[in-house]
């Protein structure tokens, strides 16, 4: 017997190919498990009762395929979207495996390697919007060093907009219905890596030629590598209306890149990112951008794609029902009230506010003395998150 947490195509629950598709290699191992097509991963995607499925370019066609090649590929790949009715919301570039971007792409010192990841860039915006990707991502996987005596990080900004302003030109000449997303990351696989997080990516999109058209794509993992409050981020550039994607998976602060099941780690910090999604009705993809342990099978790997969506939608309701409880509800109430009316002294400048709030005594001992109820609030919402609310 089922029960409610099954997930529906409006839940816009999505897998990138390379996430049911990782066979499990790691800077210490060999792949655990062999390696799927492009086709049986979108299927098993569908399987799981995903909406969607996001790529990399060579996620879907090898590097080296000849035209033919890539031409019979995107075509068995229309046809299992067509029989499973999978959507492909995102896609993107890989500019990270091949060699040739050992030192970054857009920011390489070599300029045969920025104007190679341009041109590989170029052919790959086509696929993504040949499959109607309405948002193309940029995880800069490359753009960093080990050491800064390899580059100027000055030089390695400027080469970043430089590409970034040719590819919103690229889309609007060729009037794709397609918006950039930028995905920081701090460090790994490069020692650091340039625009680390949501917030230097949310200054260097002001820098563009076409902000409008760019957003960032925030992952869970990446901001907790760096130590930073996740929500805090999403928080941020969703109020500026840069929330464009989202990466969603879990991370344990201090280690590599884990991209664990989603709220396998944090599950207070998973809720609060679920409801703040859903307090903001954000209306894009849930993409999971994460891969089961390496110690497991396919079986496993399903297991993998269910949990992340099944918890996701386990923390929607328990967002649902904190919206809807009295005793939470009362504090939060109280904690916002307007002790003396004091908040009419707040806003825009005027004159009439500057008198006011200048002639204003305030009791400051008085005030300090004020109990915020924070431990009872953060308790009430431990006892919902186990389930003894
Ligand atoms: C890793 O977090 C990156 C790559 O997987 C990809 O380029 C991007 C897409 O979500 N995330
Ligand atoms: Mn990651
Ligand atoms: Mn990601």
């Amino acid at each position: 017997m089922l029960d409610r947490f099954q997930p529906k195509p409006e839940d816009k629950f999505v897998f990138g190919l390379w996430t049911l598709g990782s066979v499990g290699r790691d800077p210490f191992g060999e792949p655990v498990r062999d390696r799927k097509s492009p086709m049986e991963i979108a299927r098993m995607i569908a399987d799981i009762g995903a909406w969607g499925v996001n790529l990399h370019d060579n996620d879907l066609i090898p590097i080296d395929a000849s035209p033919t090649e890539q031409d019979h590929i995107k075509s068995e790949f229309h046809k299992v979207l067509a029989e499973t009715g999978l959507v492909v919301p995102m896609a993107t570039t890989n500019l990270f495996t091949d060699p040739i971007f050992k030192d970054g792409a857009f920011t390489a010192n070599d300029p045969r390697v920025r104007a190679y990841a341009v041109q590989k860039t170029l052919n790959a915006i086509d696929l993504g919007a040949e499959f109607n990707a309405k948002i193309y991502v940029f995880w800069g996987g490359r753009e960093g060093v080990e050491t800064d005596a390899a580059k100027n990080p000055v030089d390695a900004i400027k080469r970043n907009r430089e590409a970034l302003n040719f590819f919103c030109e690229y889309i609007l000449d060729k009037k794709y219905d397609m918006k950039i997303a930028l995905e920081p990351k701090p460090n790994e696989p490069r020692g650091d890596m340039y625009n680390a997080t949501i917030g230097h990516m949310l200054a260097f999109i002001e820098t563009l030629d076409h902000p409008e058209m760019v957003g960032v794509n925030p992952e869970t993992a990446h901001e907790h590598m760096a130590g930073l409050n996740f929500l805090h981020g999403v928080a941020q550039a969703w109020e500026c209306g840069k929330l464009f994607h989202i990466d969603l998976n879990d991370q344990r602060f201090g280690r590599y890149d884990q991209d664990f099941r989603f709220g396998m780690v944090d599950i207070k910090s998973a809720f609060f990112l679920v409801k703040f999604l859903e307090d903001v009705k954000y209306d894009g993809a849930r993409h999971f951008d994460a891969h089961a342990f390496r110690t497991e099978d396919y079986e496993g790997v399903k297991d993998f794609g269910r949990g992340c969506m099944r918890t996701y939608l386990i923390l929607k309701d328990k967002a649902e029902q904190w919206n809807k409880d009295r005793e939470i509800q009362s504090l939060v109430e109280e904690l916002n009230s307007d002790k003396d009316g004091a908040s009419a002294l707040l806003g825009t400048y005027s004159p009439e506010r500057l008198a006011k709030i200048r002639a204003t005594n305030f009791d400051r001992i008085e005030i300090a003395k004020r109990g915020m109820a924070y431990e009872r609030l953060d308790q009430l919402t431990m006892d919902l998150l186990m389930g003894v609310r």
